[in-house]
């Protein structure tokens, strides 16, 4: 455990527990992505089924919510059930978290806030669908997710699909240079956009191994750099929606965003739901498939770091 202080918040399962201090590899998920991300019973399924890819990768899976106060890092099936269906669940990033907790809330950590419990609790490797990032008219709406900041901060590997394409993406990569993120490409030159493989962005780091990339998060921690590691990783390619045809739906969904006047934390989730609908349930199983495809990732990764640390 990262510190010791928080351990009285923190309820590890015992599998995550011997795991960590066995030195083997572990893989956190986040379940903002199971309340606020996908329908039932879509959700748990997924949930689900991303642990067991990740055991079969050799990894321990961690999911991590807040229930009743309590920072959960693993959920029983029963936990991952009702967190499916709960309602009062409230999305939790930085800000939010310190509140769930005193409080007694039930919450869903964002990529932020899983970053921060996953680190307390001595997990290096976390696997999301895509990251938030700064959203498009942020000039006059500042909406920038505290993800970013979070990466900047937080010794964590994220492996994710670029960050949703609903986003401003030359504003997000720009923000992650200006903190010192590294972003890294996993076999592609281009960042990926979530639905799409590519976008007109370059990459800034390509890599083609979880070795390499457990070597690159091995320097930055030996050089005593801060912060995390952005592992990028191409939705597979039979799942893909290309971002000539996402287009559209994207800019349908941006202004009817716009016309109801959602802010602030219901923007993502709403979009999300928004372009379930008009794709005809097309986003959401591009969606499944590359968070699958990234829990893949995240345990080879987190395979390749355990031994790297032998
Ligand atoms: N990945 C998905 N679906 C999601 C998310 C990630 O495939 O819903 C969530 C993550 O929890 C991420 C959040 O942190 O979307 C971003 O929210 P915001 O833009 O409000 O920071
Ligand atoms: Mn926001």
């Amino acid at each position: 455990m990262n510190c010791e202080m928080a351990g009285r918040f923190l309820d590890i399962a015992p599998e995550v527990r011997s795991a960590l201090e066995g030195g083997e590899a572990a893989v956190a998920l986040e379940s903002t992505i199971i309340t606020h991300g996908m329908p039932y019973p879509q959700n748990v399924t997924t949930a689900r089924e991303v642990e067991t890819i990740v055991r079969e990768n050799g990894a321990v899976p961690a999911t991590i919510a807040v229930i009743a106060g309590r920072i959960k890092i693993g959920l029983s099936d029963e936990e991952l059930d009702w967190l499916g269906t709960a309602e009062y669940v409230m999305k939790l990033s930085r800000a939010d978290l310190p509140y769930a907790v005193a409080a007694n809330r039930h919450g869903a950590t964002t990529v932020a806030a899983t970053m921060i419990c996953a680190h307390l609790a001595g997990l290096r490797v976390f696997a999301t669908g895509g990251i938030g990032g700064v959203h498009q008219g942020v000039e006059s709406t500042m909406d920038i997710s505290a993800d970013l900041d979070e990466l900047a901060k937080t010794p964590v590997a994220v492996v994710c699909a670029g960050a949703k394409a609903i986003l401003d993406l030359p504003r997000t990569l720009e923000y992650l240079e200006t903190r010192g993120v590294p972003v890294v490409g996993y076999r592609t030159d281009r960042f990926p956009a979530f639905w799409s493989r590519t976008s007109e962005l370059a990459i800034p780091i390509r890599l083609d191994t979880p070795e390499a990339m457990a070597s690159l998060i091995s320097a930055k921690e030996a050089l005593g750099l801060k912060g995390g590691v952005l592992v990028a990783n191409p939705v597979p390619s039979t799942d893909e929606i290309p971002a000539e045809e996402m287009k559209g739906f994207i800019d349908e969904a941006l202004a009817e965003a716009g016309r109801r006047g959602i802010a602030g934390k219901a923007v993502t989730p709403l979009l999300l739901s928004f372009l379930f609908e008009s794709t005809g349930g097309r986003s959401l199983t591009t969606n499944i498939a590359l968070v699958k495809s990234n829990a893949a990732l995240a345990a080879r990764l987190a395979v390749s770091l355990a031994r790297s640390r032998r």
